[in-house]
């Protein structure tokens, strides 16, 4: 049985949604020099905005002035948590102002008392995907100890001013995207940082990754000074990785390939670096900065409660031959192969429902933490029909499945588990294409790739399936 004061609802994140990327004293972040793309048209990073280009986040679908229209529909799904993200770049418009800009804390606090008036608990990632530009031009992202300062600076200055407000927190989301290191969108948008400009990248990737470590335990530090009973998470993509066959090379492949998402865990719950981290930084020759007073604060700043999304899984196999044309998107890997057993989405997404109660299996085990499935949804291709509406039955399909699992993993692996949010519980502009057409909502918006359409919104045939599987607590899937 789910526990009564379970958290069902919904997440989105700032720049997916908001737009008004120039108002209200914002600076410029990583994610508006993003292009659009498609499944197999990447985004591209461009030098600052450039003319004739298209950047979807400048516009999404301006919830930046329409999101009492939207929490007002969340609450009439019954929604008890709303996960959305602080964009830094509105708080601290270049990341290394002295004051913060009243005009962003402002926004937020209009978003959180309206939350509040539903009777819609907030849950809060300070950065998804959307660090200031400048850290990332002026000091490297990242890459750049300074960092950890001004992180801590901004954190702080949000849980002082939204303290009352907000009580769940999340640091870094899908803090381990950037493993996949030759990806140029995750390590920019991870970090602010482009790996494959680096004399090495995959050493700049853990140095990177290590000063997140520390920024994100001085959070955790910080958030209890100020008021122990804040929560405060770490968020990381977990994605399995299945062994191809019963090969023992397979098997041992595949636990290594898992580090993909243990590496990022294991440093925020446990606190410390394990013995295959340290072994990959001595056998590769790394001198790494990573300090005494580092260690200290990693330890002492472990997360309360894991954090995470669940989209796909993965499959390795130790004979298929490396190639760089591999997806990067949706694989770490290069020796990630198909599943013949699970299906995939038009944008090659494996649905594995079995792969979320998997996953938390495996954390449970190792980590005996309050989880919190912060992510979980499916990106169809989707439009209005005459009645103004979507027959969403996939969407149903898929979450109605991934809730039994979910369910399963609570009722008989004993996983103690705080909440579910659904992915784009209004459909967002993807983070992954910059496409509108990708959509994951129980609301369909009417904006278009290029930004045309009324931006009106239309509840799909999956809004009140929803609103009973919260009214029941779980129980009505049908
Ligand atoms: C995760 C991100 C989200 C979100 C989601 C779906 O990676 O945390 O920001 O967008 O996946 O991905 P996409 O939008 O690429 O389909």
């Amino acid at each position: 049985m789910l526990r009564d004061d379970f958290l069902w609802g919904g997440a989105v994140a700032a720049h997916q949604v908001e737009g008004a990327y120039d108002e209200g004293g914002k600076g410029l972040s990583v994610v508006d020099v993003l292009t659009a793309g498609s499944h197999n048209v990447p985004r591209r990073i461009t030098d600052g905005v450039q003319p004739g280009e298209v950047y979807p986040n400048h516009w999404a679908i301006d919830a930046y002035h329409r999101f009492e229209e939207d929490i007002d529909l969340f609450a009439q799904m019954g929604f008890k948590a709303l996960r959305t993200s602080i964009d830094w770049s509105r708080i601290y418009p270049r990341g290394d102002d002295d004051q913060p800009n009243e005009a962003g804390l402002a926004f937020y606090d209009r978003v959180f008392d309206c939350m509040r008036a539903h009777g819609i608990e907030p849950v809060v990632t300070l950065v998804h995907f959307e660090i200031p530009l400048r850290l990332a031009k002026e000091y490297g992202g990242w890459g750049n100890r300074q960092l950890i300062d001004f992180f801590e600076r901004y954190a702080t200055t949000c849980f002082e001013r939204y303290h009352g407000k907000v009580t769940y927190w999340m640091t870094f989301n899908e803090i381990n995207n950037q493993y996949n290191f030759r990806n140029e969108l995750y390590g920019w948008t991870n970090s602010g940082v482009r790996f494959s400009r680096a004399t090495d990248p995959e050493r700049l990737m853990y140095q990177a990754a290590h000063y997140e470590f520390v920024a994100s335990a001085r959070a955790v530090m910080a958030a209890h000074r100020i008021d122990p009973a804040l929560k405060v998470g770490c968020m990381v993509a977990a994605n399995p990785v299945y062994p191809f066959s019963c090969h023992p090379d397979d098997a041992l492949l595949a636990m290594d390939a898992q580090h993909d998402t243990l590496f990022f865990s294991d440093l925020q719950c446990r606190g410390y670096y394990p013995g295959y981290a340290r072994k990959l930084f001595e056998c590769r020759g790394w001198d790494m900065d990573i300090t005494a007073q580092d260690l200290d604060e990693l330890a002492a700043g472990t997360v309360d409660y894991l954090g995470y999304s669940y989209y796909l899984s993965n499959t390795i196999d130790h004979t298929a031959q490396p190639t760089d044309d591999y997806d990067p998107i949706a694989c770490s890997d290069p020796r990630m192969v198909d599943n013949p057993f699970v299906p995939s989405t038009e944008w090659g997404w494996r649905i594995d429902p079995k792969g979320l109660r998997y996953m938390m299996k495996l954390f449970d085990e190792r980590y005996a933490l309050p989880q919190f499935i912060v992510e979980n949804g499916i990106g169809l291709v989707e439009e209005l029909n005459a009645a103004g509406t979507v027959e969403d039955d996939a969407r149903i399909a898929y979450l109605r499945a991934h809730i039994e699992q979910m369910e399963r993993a609570v009722d008989e692996d004993g996983v103690d588990l705080m909440g579910y949010l659904v992915w784009g519980c209004i459909d967002p502009v993807s983070f992954s294409t910059g496409e509108m057409k990708k959509r994951y909502g129980f609301i369909y918006v009417d904006v278009n790739d290029d930004g045309s359409g009324t931006g009106d919104r239309f509840k799909k045939k999956s809004f009140d399936w929803y609103r009973k599987v919260i009214q029941s607590n779980g129980k009505d899937l049908a």
